[in-house]
This record gives structure tokens, sequence and C-alpha cells, in this order.
């Protein structure tokens, strides 16, 4: 005669457990889905390009060669936005050799053309026009107006630009701005770390324009979204927007931010970059990140992004809400691989949670 053991409570819980991880794990295959939002040029691009470079093979050499003419014509942009800059800012600043005035000239006469063939003769005027003292005070003062980020990293290295055999690093694709108007997404594949369960996770990372007029296409992506990372651009407190320049771009940001919290999205991670080290600039981008937190601790309002409405109601009632916040710069690849290990980790945290026993 057998004797069937009552078998203990605490084993019977591990074995439903380990039955429910397994079914997770099965489920865990599917895309996890991230979306990048923020206003223009807070780096969600530049975040996707990272994603590239970390996760798939980077970029081919055509894709690079591509980018030449990308980076000569963020130059271009660049140099002319500085230029013609100098005699609206208040007070103005002037040329400061006049020596240089030709080279101005020439810069100011040039136009945005799609296929402008950048002859020698264009770095040389850009090199003395950068190089002059009134140019560089104006620089100095490119909060004032729109100014692309890169300026100062493209400007500085233009005698490498201008070389017919310029091949761009990942540091110089990172720093090329292509304004985005079509949604973008790419796949990867990522490493679980062993106590996870080991093997590896799909992602979908989404990238959308940021500008005003494009944000009615997010709403395309937002089905079945896991979390949005949003970005904040912390040199953006004292900043114009590009499409309106009565508008600072921290206020358009907290405004989107608002947006986005209401939308009731299962988790959201809000990232802010920032590479000084400077003291008064952390002061400054703690108070932005604080100014960011508040706005998570509010209670719930009905501000909501227009026809979603219903979108977001049934969320309300199934899904909690996280909001996690970092410091970064997207342009840093180790930087961004930190904190995406970050975001991986509070991922598996959170499904492990939402499969644990109550
Ligand atoms: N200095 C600095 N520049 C950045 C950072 N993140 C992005 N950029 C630059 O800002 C510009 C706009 O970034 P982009 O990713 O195109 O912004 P998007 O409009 O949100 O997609 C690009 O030239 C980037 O190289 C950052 O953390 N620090
Ligand atoms: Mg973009």
């Amino acid at each position: 005669m057998s004797c069937l053991k009552p078998e203990d409570p605490d084993r019977r819980a591990s074995k439903d457990l380990d039955k429910r991880i397994a079914q997770w794990m099965k489920e865990y295959d599917k895309a996890i889905k991230l979306l990048l939002l923020g206003a223009g040029e807070s780096g969600k691009t530049t975040i996707l390009k990272q994603m590239r470079i970390l996760h798939l093979q980077g970029f081919s050499e055509k894709e690079r060669q591509d980018k030449v003419q990308e980076i000569r014509r963020n130059v271009l942009q660049a140099i002319k936005e500085l230029t013609a800059n100098m005699r609206y800012l208040r007070p103005p600043v002037t040329i400061a050799n006049p020596e240089n005035l030709d080279s101005l000239d020439f810069i100011h006469n040039l136009d945005m053309m799609d296929n402008y063939t950048f002859p020698q003769e264009f770095y040389e005027h850009v090199k003395k026009v950068w190089a002059d003292e009134g140019v560089q005070e104006c620089y100095g003062r490119s909060n004032e107006f729109s100014l692309i980020d890169s300026a100062k990293y493209f400007l500085d290295k233009i005698d490498e630009i201008r070389d017919p055999d310029y091949k761009p690093s990942d540091q110089d694709i990172l720093c090329c701005r292509i304004r985005t108007s079509e949604i973008q997404k790419i796949e990867f594949q990522v490493k679980v770390p062993k106590k996870y369960g080991g093997s590896s996770q799909l992602f979908w990372m989404f990238d959308v324009g940021g500008q005003r007029g494009e944000r009615r296409k997010w709403i395309q992506v937002f089905d079945g979204i896991t979390a949005i990372l949003f970005l904040v651009s912390s040199s953006g407190f004292d900043m114009k927007l590009r499409e309106d320049n009565d508008k600072n771009r921290m206020k358009e940001s907290l405004e989107l931010f608002q947006d986005v919290w209401s939308s009731s999205f299962p988790m959201l991670y809000f990232l802010d970059r920032d590479e000084e080290e400077d003291n008064e600039y952390n002061k400054a981008r703690c108070f932005i990140r604080d100014k960011f937190l508040e706005i998570t601790r509010k209670p719930p309002t009905n501000r909501r992004m227009s026809t979603t409405e219903m979108y977001y109601d049934l969320h309300r009632e199934t899904k909690k809400r996280d909001c996690y916040w970092h410091f970064t710069t997207a342009t840093d690849t180790n930087n961004v691989k930190r904190v995406f290990d970050d975001i991986h980790h509070m991922i598996l945290m959170w499904n492990i949670q939402s499969i644990a026993p109550s």
C-alpha cells in the first residue's frame, strides 16, 4: 500500500510559481515595445542610433558614406545659423576681424541646397568665420537663438570633414542631426542575465517626429507599448523652440510630459540629458528634474490627448504607472548602455512582480 504524503503548501506555491514563470518565459519572447517621446531635438533619434551601435551591427560602410553629405550639411546649417543671428542679438555682435567680411558674405549668399557640392573654398571661408572672435561671442550666446546642438562639434573638426576621403566615425553619426518626420522602428535582441532565466529578449523601439505638427502620428504606435522613454534636453531651459520662437523649450517639454503622463501608460521613464559636471549646471538639471517629477506627484487631471481618451481609460483601470528618471548623455554610448541596462532590469523586475503570487 502506498501512502501519498500531502504536499507541503510552500512547495506547491513554489511549483505554481515555476509554472507561471515558464509560461511567462514563453510570452517573454514577444517584443518589449519602447516608444521614444520628447520635444524636437531632445535626443530621440540619437538614442535609436545608440541601440544600433549597442545591439545591432552598427553602421555599414554605405550608411557611413551616405552620412558624409548630411554631416557637411550640418556644418553649413551651423555656420549659417550662427552668422545669421549675430545682428539679431540684443545687443548685436559684429565680425571682429574685417578681413573675414568676404568670407561672411560668401556664407550669407549660400542656400541650404540639398545638392550643394561643398567645394574646398567653402571650408576655407567657414574656418575663417568660425575662428572670428565676434562669431565665437555669438556662439557663447547661442541659447538666445536656435542653433543645432552639434555646431561646435562639427565646426571644430572641419579639417577632417573637408577631406575627400572623410569617413564619419560612430560619434560623428551620433552627432549628426537630421529632422525625423516619419515613425522609425528598430528591432533588436538583448541578452537576459542568467539570474533571470538567460536567453534573449526581443525589443522594438520606435522613434517618432517630435515637432508639434508630427505628434498626431504618435497614436499609430501607442498600442501595446510597454514603456515610454521620455527625453528632455537639459540645455533647453533657456532656449526657444525652433518651430516657435516665442516658446521656451522646457515649457513645451513640460506640457508634453504632462500630456503623456495623463495618458496612463504602464511605465514611464524620464530621461534627461547632460554631460557637464559643473556645479551650476548640476543645480539647473536637478531643478529641471524636480519640475518634471512634480507633475508625476500631482493627482490625475482630466487633461488628455484628444482621440485616445478611450484607450487611456482602458489602461487607467488595469495598469500601474511608474516613473523613473536618469541623467544621461544621448551621444555617449557607454552612458546610454548603462541607462539601457537599467531600463531592461526594471522591465524584468516589473514582469516578475506582475507574475508573483499575491
Ligand atoms: N551635447 C549633446 N547633444 C545631444 C545629446 N543628445 C542629442 N544630442 C544632439 O542633439 C541633436 C538632436 O538630437 P536628435 O536625436 O536628432 O533629437 P530628436 O529631434 O529628439 O530626434 C543631434 O545633433 C544630437 O547629436 C546630448 O545628450 N548632449
Ligand atoms: Mg528625431
